[in-house]
């Protein structure tokens, strides 16, 4: 054979093709399964296009197919013998240049009114996003006074059934917000607001993934929706003021004797970045340690599904996905890895502390029971998720 690459390349290649495609199908960031209306629409139209591709490509294949049978060049044929030599063929040229066109304004005039749709803005309310390196945070301003009530990471909870409305925005590098079941992709570029909308009618657990290279832990920046039905919604509200205040009695040492201890650890070592409303807002809105200026809100975090940009579950899950649960009923905490996390972050999840990006290391600060004590203060910050129906 003519190609200079020997066999077993060309099918390590062909394996390694096949394994692509098939994550494309897969898993939980599948665009081909759509529920949200966005979702669904984008989807229409690809499925359009590919089923127009696939009859193109079918009709190229077997036109090909036919002239290599049909002009081959045949034992009897004489080599010296050339056939009439021709340059240009005007019916020829017209058709291909004529049909494609007429495709591509099908296309266009077909794709332009869900171009618009995408871009309007939706009946329901709206979230204010921010990517920074590398994990995603959601404000709510629930009584629509200009203030945010609700300030939360990893889990955008939403309500079904309402087109929510969503504000991008970047405090560092351009990320890109994606969730593919619910809505196409949209850059988040620093010193810009874009409009997004996301919906779904459906309660249910959605999962996404920054989709813009953004340095070294972007694989790991993901996020994630919670559809809730409107009753749950506003119990998860509930629920997240509730946690503003119970987060205030615990730090203000109403717990128990190692809650206090962890409060105090927490004091001194994490209230540099991290807010908990109602009890550290000192650095409220902003810290000087890191670039982004804004580490996780963690007033509420025993009720998000997941940590450190949803790289992490809260949560014990089974080998299906689904949650496990203790002799109560209730959620087993993954208290391993939050441990480690606390521990050394870095190791967790890379990350450059070292240049004000991402959480620091603590292993070599804090002891075995301080760890402890801080784990029993974390598990006070409010209460467990609010799951879909
Ligand atoms: C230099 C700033 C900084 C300090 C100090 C810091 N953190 Fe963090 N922390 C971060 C950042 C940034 C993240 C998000 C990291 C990511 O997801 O990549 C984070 C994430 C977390 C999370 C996961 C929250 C979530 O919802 O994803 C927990 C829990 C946490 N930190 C606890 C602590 C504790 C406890 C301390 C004190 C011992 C502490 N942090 C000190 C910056 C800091
Ligand atoms: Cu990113």
């Amino acid at each position: 054979m003519g190609t200079g690459f020997p066999r077993r390349w060309r099918l390590a290649g062909l394996a390694l093709l096949g394994l692509v495609l098939a994550g494309c199908a897969t898993g939980r960031l599948d665009a081909t399964k759509p529920v949200g209306k966005n979702a669904q629409e984008i989807d229409g139209l690809m499925r359009l296009s590919g089923w127009m591709a696939i009859g193109v490509g079918i009709l190229v294949a077997a036109a090909v197919a036919t002239i290599i049978l049909k002009f081959r060049a045949k034992p009897t044929d004489d080599p010296d013998d050339l056939p009439p030599q021709i340059h240009g063929n005007r019916k020829a040229e017209l058709t291909w240049t004529i049909i494609p066109t007429i495709l591509l304004i099908f296309l266009t005039v077909y794709t332009l009114p869900t171009v618009f749709a995408l871009a309007s803005e939706g009946d329901g309310m709206t979230i204010k996003v921010e990517g920074q390196q590398w994990w995603w945070q959601f404000s709510y301003d629930i009584d629509e006074d200009g203030q945010y009530d609700i300030v939360t990471a990893n889990d955008l909870v939403i309500p079904t059934g309402e087109e929510v409305n969503l504000e991008l925005h970047s405090n560092d590098v351009i990320h890109s917000f994606w969730i593919p079941r619910l809505n196409g992709k949209k850059d988040a570029v620093p010193g810009r607001v874009h409009d997004w909308r996301i919906s779904s009618d459906v309660p249910g657990i959605f999962y996404g993934e920054c989709v813009e290279f953004c340095g070294l832990s972007h694989a790991n920046m993901q996020m994630r929706t919670i559809a809730l039905d409107p009753d749950d919604f506003d119990r998860w509200v509930r629920q997240q003021y509730d946690g503003q205040t119970q987060a205030a009695d615990v730090a203000s040492a109403e717990g128990t004797p190692e809650q206090a201890a962890g409060a105090t650890l927490f004091e001194t070592h994490c209230i540099s970045c991290h807010v908990v409303d109602g009890a550290y807002e000192s650095a409220a809105g902003g810290n000087a340690n890191l670039l982004s200026g804004l580490a996780p809100n963690l007033t509420n975090l025993m009720s998000r599904t997941a940590f450190a940009g949803a790289l992490y579950e809260t949560y014990l899950l089974g080998p299906d996905g689904e949650y496990l649960r203790g002799p109560d009923g209730e959620l087993r905490l993954n208290i391993a890895e939050l441990r480690e996390w606390v521990r050394n972050a870095p190791n967790m999840k890379p990350a450059r502390a070292d240049n004000q990006q991402g959480m620091l290391d603590f292993s070599e600060v804090l002891t075995d029971q301080d760890l402890d004590n801080l784990l029993e203060f974390l598990k006070t910050l409010g209460s467990p998720p609010v799951l879909p129906q």
